[in-house]
């Protein structure tokens, strides 16, 4: 429909509306490899092939773990459940970036960085049906448990970075948060 094409709305008082545009955009994006399998070399960051292979057989689980989770929720054995489909590499790539003692704080799609922590399968999907045995945190995993408000993951994850600086202690702390809750003014 063109910028300027009229809707007729049937009984209104103002008999015509002009159609506008609220938003025109387009989303740049850089591609290492592509659909086709084809590799930029000089784009290809210094990683040795059996990490590419870690990391890729995590993103593999991960997919696996929320297309399981998407079917048992269908089938009303889990409750409400926010899938991650086609967010593999951004939370396995963010999670391998974390060493040893690092924070992580997730938000609530992060369930495939959230096992690289050590946080089970099975405990996820006891979480997600309702059980909160399952966000017991594993031992020295340093993750919190899933946040699902939007916005608080910000201030959990600030607040762990600052209190690691005025205790001058050399760990990073990564959060996990969503999109849309900026424009919302909630953090
Ligand atoms: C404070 C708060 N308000 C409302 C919700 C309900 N809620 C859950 S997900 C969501 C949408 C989040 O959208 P976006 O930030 O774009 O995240 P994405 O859909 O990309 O995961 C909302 C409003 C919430 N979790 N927390």
């Amino acid at each position: 429909m063109g910028a300027r094409e009229i809707v007729f709305i049937p009984d209104s008082p103002i008999a015509t509306m002009p159609l506008k545009t609220a938003f025109k955009g387009e989303v740049k994006y850089l591609q290492v490899l592509n659909e086709k399998g084809k590799l930029d070399k000089k784009l290809m960051p210094k990683v040795s092939a059996a990490k590419i292979k870690k990391m890729y057989e995590w993103m593999v689980l991960t997919r696996i773990f929320d297309d399981t989770a998407l079917s048992l929720q269908r089938e009303g054995r889990i409750l409400t459940y926010a899938p991650m489909r086609g967010q593999e590499a951004a939370q396995i790539g963010s999670a391998f970036a974390l060493q040893k003692g690092d924070w992580m704080v997730p938000c609530f799609r992060e369930n495939g960085a959230m096992m690289m922590r050590g946080f089970s399968a099975e405990n996820l999907y006891m979480y997600w049906a309702g059980d909160e045995r399952g966000m017991i945190i594993p031992e020295g995993s340093n993750c919190l448990p899933i946040a699902i408000p939007v916005g608080t993951q910000t201030v959990h994850g600030v607040g762990i970075a600052w209190a690691s600086r005025l205790r001058k202690e050399k760990t990073a702390a990564i959060l996990f948060r969503r999109r849309r809750n900026i424009k919302r003014g909630l953090s």
